[in-house]
C-alpha cells in the first residue's frame, strides 16, 4: 500500500491510496455483485426500475447501482473491516467509526450514465461535517475512459450547499450550474484495488463510460460513531448502520 498524506487529504479534500486491496480480492467482490446483482434485477419490482437500472444503456438491462452491500454481503462487510482501510479512516476522521451506507456503482461498458457533481454531505445532513469520509474502492480500474470520478479541489473548506434534481431522477441530487460552473473539477483515476478517499463536503462527479471495459466501484459512506444523519435529503434506514469499530469509552457504555 502506499504512504499517505494527511495534510494533503485535510487541504483539498480528498486522497487516493493506491494496492490497498489486492486484485483477487477485487475479483472476488465482483462475482458477488454480479450474482447479487442477478438476483435484485430478477426481483426488482416496476415502480423501482428507475431508481437502479442505467437509462444510458439501451442495448441490454443493466443495474446503475445497489445499495447497503456493507451489510446484505458478507463481502463487502470483510472489506469495510479491512484493518488497513480503516486505519486510514479513523486517521481522517478520527477513533470509533461506523458505516452508515454504502452503495456499489455500476458503470457498464458503452454508455454508463455520468453521476452529476454533488456533495455527500448535501445527501447525509450530517451533525458534524468534519465526521464523514466517503472510501470509494475501486474494484475495477477507473480511468479517463471508463469514468473515474472528478474532485473539486479545497470544496471541503467550503460550505454544503443546496441541491437540486432533475424530476424524472429525484436520486441524482447536484450542485446548481451557477455553483458548479465556478469550480474546477480533477480527475481522480484509480486502479484496481486502490481507495480514493473524500471528505463530506468535496465536489466530486463522474462521466460516462465510452469505453469497452466495466468501471464498478464500491462506495463505503464511513462516519465517526457520534455523528448522526441527522437532516438527511434522501431516506437512509439508520438500523443498516454497522459499527466497525468503538472508543474505549464507547465499548464502556
Ligand atoms: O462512482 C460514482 O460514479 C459516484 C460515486 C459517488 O458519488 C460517491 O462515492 O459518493
Amino acid at each position: 500500500m502506499d504512504a499517505y498524506d494527511l495534510a494533503y487529504y485535510r487541504h483539498h479534500g480528498h486522497v487516493t491510496v493506491h494496492g490497498v486491496f489486492e486484485a483477487a480480492d477485487m475479483d472476488a467482490a465482483i462475482r458477488d455483485i454480479e450474482q447479487w446483482g442477478e438476483t435484485f434485477l430478477a426481483e426488482l419490482p416496476p415502480e423501482k426500475r428507475a431508481w437502479f437500472i442505467d437509462g444510458g444503456v439501451s442495448a441490454r438491462t443493466v443495474l446503475r447501482k445497489l445499495d447497503n452491500p456493507h451489510f446484505h454481503r458478507d463481502a463487502f462487510r470483510k472489506l469495510a473491516r479491512d484493518p488497513k482501510l480503516v486505519q486510514l479512516v479513523e486517521s481522517m476522521i478520527g477513533p470509533g467509526v461506523s458505516v452508515y451506507f454504502s452503495q456499489i456503482f455500476f458503470k457498464a461498458p458503452e454508455g454508463g450514465g455520468p453521476k452529476p457533481a454533488h456533495q455527500d454531505n448535501y445527501y447525509f445532513g450530517p451533525t458534524d461535517i468534519e465526521g464523514v469520509v466517503t472510501a470509494w474502492i475501486a474494484l475495477d480500474d477507473a480511468t479517463l475512459e471508463n469514468g473515474c470520478l472528478y474532485f473539486g479541489d479545497g470544496t471541503n473548506q467550503g460550505p454544503v450547499y443546496d441541491h437540486i434534481a432533475p424530476e424524472s431522477e429525484p436520486y441524482n441530487l447536484q450542485i446548481p450550474a451557477a455553483v458548479l460552473d465556478k469550480q474546477p473539477m480533477q480527475p481522480a483515476p484509480v486502479r484496481k484495488g486502490g481507495v480514493s478517499f473524500h471528505h463530506g463536503n468535496t465536489f466530486h462527479q463522474s462521466g460516462p463510460n465510452h469505453s469497452r471495459r466495466w468501471r464498478r466501484a464500491c462506495a463505503l459512506h464511513f462516519v465517526r460513531n457520534d455523528v448522526e444523519f441527522a437532516t438527511p435529503a434522501l431516506p437512509y434506514d439508520h438500523s443498516l448502520k454497522l459499527r466497525i469499530t468503538a472508543t474505549p469509552e464507547q465499548v464502556a457504555a
